[in-house]
């Protein structure tokens, strides 16, 4: 059985759809793992989020042990965790950077990402729409490689 895609969300991604829908939009987070599920045609999903940054590195450790990619949206720690950072640049296989907004259209705050040069790809300004089309990219990598 092929090893599952982890999904990993950082801080307050739980409160997606609630505010500044300009920018991230009207679609709740369990709405975009439902939309993750649908998308990885008999892949098997490890949804999660958090706001506390140990609990992301602990996911990127079980992730390095247990899954075959990972799509991660760090959210404000794209900008700031080098621990991220190392934890991801252990994981052997296809790593996608996923961010609903263009990050680059934004603020200079929002330019520079510790994440963006160890990922495989990234994916940003597509919505939330960006969760599943990187589900299926993810997968196309995964058959690629076996
Ligand atoms: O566009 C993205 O996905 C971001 O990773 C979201 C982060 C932001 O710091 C990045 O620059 C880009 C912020 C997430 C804020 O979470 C929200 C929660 C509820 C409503 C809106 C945003």
């Amino acid at each position: 059985m092929s090893k599952p895609i982890y999904i990993l969300n950082g801080p307050n991604l739980n409160r997606l759809g609630t505010r500044e829908p300009q920018i991230y939009g009207r679609t709740t987070l369990a709405e975009v793992e439902a939309m993750c599920r649908e998308a990885a045609s008999g892949y098997s999903i490890v949804f999660r989020q958090s706001n506390r940054e140990y609990e992301i590195i602990d996911w990127v450790h079980e992730a390095i042990d247990e899954g075959g990619g990972i799509i991660i949206n760090p959210a404000a720690f794209t900008f700031t965790s080098m621990a991220i950072m190392d934890a991801l640049k252990m994981f052997p296989g296809p790593m996608i950077e996923l961010h609903i907004s263009n990050i680059h259209k934004r603020e200079p705050i929002y330019h520079k990402s510790y994440i963006s040069p160890i990922a495989t790809a990234v994916i940003a300004g597509l919505g939330t729409d960006g969760y599943p089309v990187a589900v299926r990219a993810m997968i196309g990598m995964l058959r690629a490689k076996t």
